[in-house]
């Protein structure tokens, strides 16, 4: 793979300076930084082929419709999705967790049936399921978080059992960096008939996986943390689940033949995408798929183990004064360091950072049962790696943590 030195200066928001200091962006489960070619598409679109999809017959919008189809091809083969088909464009991870929850849950999960999350779950694949339980008279149940950061399986054949209708679980945790054994749960789940979604917004942008071996039957994630633009995500459906689901919002675009009292649907995809989709965004994660590509995921996830060790070793300094969460065994574990200092507020951390030109992110990182329940703390400071980080950065971080804990241990 490239060095994070040359893969910077594909980034031009990474040459800027924050008061009067370099950039070091370490926030990247938020969101991830955008590549020029990623930024170049935008332009290349809105002044060269700007004009709806699927349903013109001029230049412009076959353009545009190629295109548009075409980053979905690059999307369904960066996953390893059989078709293309079972490519859905959402907004983001949030929405397609909630087109599950009110089309396949709705109509397969009844009253007595359980949905089973587990405790590291981030709040969009929390308050769905809650709605959901509610509604119908299921009941939601957890895998517990042990001491090191995994999950806790020693109850599992007491919690995933005949009642089980769902298994929803995050693959990489974005509080934790934990990544889940999914593929074996998925095994599990459905040798007792349950269906299996993944939350893939922290581990489609940082690990090479293929859905047909982990086997999962939705997959949701976002543009935006994997080098694409806001306001674009994917989910992800087997098909066999796809064929028998109920349209999620209705309209143009989505829908076959209409008479007064009734329509039909159109083919899939398109079923489950009503009205005129984000074109532009969703051709530029196609370019961003084709930037990351180029790197090799598995290139990707080795940089980002590889910092994460050098991290936790420059950090380990800083044990005395700061609680460190998520595994050490960093087999199981991606880009993502997570820590509290007692003495010192998350928030007035991020905000001495952030004087230094550090940015990183402190708070409940939508996680609130994770982070206050089971981590017990009111909140936490976030360290999250990718492509264009390098151990300068993680130098950088510490260096800078090391002020800050100095400055509130006077104070
Ligand atoms: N986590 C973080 O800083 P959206 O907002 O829909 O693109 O992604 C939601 C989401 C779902 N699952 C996981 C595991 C996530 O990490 C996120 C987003 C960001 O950790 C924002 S809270």
């Amino acid at each position: 793979m490239k060095d994070a030195r040359s893969i910077k200066e594909d980034f031009p928001i990474l040459a800027k300076e924050v008061y009067g200091k370099r950039l070091v962006y370490l926030d990247n489960a938020a969101t991830s930084q955008k590549p020029r070619s990623v930024i170049q598409s935008l332009v290349d679109y809105y002044e060269g082929y700007n004009a709806n999809v699927h349903r013109g017959v001029h230049a412009l919008s076959m353009e545009a419709t190629e295109r548009y189809e075409g980053a979905r091809e690059k999307i369904s083969s960066f996953i390893g999705s059989p078709s293309t088909e079972s490519v859905i464009f959402t907004r983001n991870t949030t929405e397609g967790i909630n087109l599950v929850a009110n089309t396949w849950a709705l109509a397969n999960v009844g009253p007595g049936d359980e949905i089973l999350l587990t405790e590291m779950e981030h709040h969009s694949n929390l308050v769905p399921w809650q709605k959901l339980a509610r509604e119908k008279g299921a009941k939601l149940r957890f895998i517990p978080v042990a001491a090191d950061g995994t999950l806790d399986l020693s109850d599992l054949d007491q919690l995933l059992n005949h009642q089980t209708r769902l298994l929803s679980l995050v693959h990489m945790s974005n509080v934790l960096g934990t990544i889940n054994p999914v593929k074996e749960l998925a095994s599990k789940a459905h040798a007792l008939g349950a269906a299996v979604l993944l939350d893939g917004a922290q581990s489609v942008p940082h690990m090479a996986l293929d859905v047909k071996d982990l086997d999962c039957d939705f997959m949701a994630f976002s543009g935006h943390k994997m080098l694409g633009p806001t306001g674009i995500g994917v989910l992800y459906v087997k098909d066999a689940l796809l064929q028998q689901m109920e349209p999620f919002l209705r309209g143009g675009e989505m829908v076959k033949d209409v008479q007064l009292e009734d329509a039909s649907w159109n083919d899939l995809p398109m079923r489950f995408e009503a009205g005129t989709p984000n074109i532009a965004d969703t051709i530029a994660l196609g370019a961003a798929v084709d930037y990351l590509q180029e790197l090799g995921m598995e290139n990707v996830h080795a940089h980002e183990k590889q910092l994460t060790s050098y991290a936790l070793e420059a950090m380990a300094e800083l044990k005395e004064d700061m609680e460190f969460y998520g595994p050490e065994d960093l087999s199981v574990r991606g880009g993502i360091v997570s820590f509290y200092a007692p003495d010192v507020h998350p928030h007035d951390l991020g905000t001495m950072l952030d004087t230094e030109g550090i940015a990183i992110r402190a708070g409940h990182h939508c996680a609130i049962p994770l982070v206050r329940g089971t981590l017990n703390v009111p909140a936490t400071a976030r360290a999250s790696f990718y492509i264009y980080n390098s151990e300068e950065d993680v130098d950088a971080l510490v260096a800078s943590l090391k002020r800050a804990l100095t400055y509130f241990k006077r104070s």
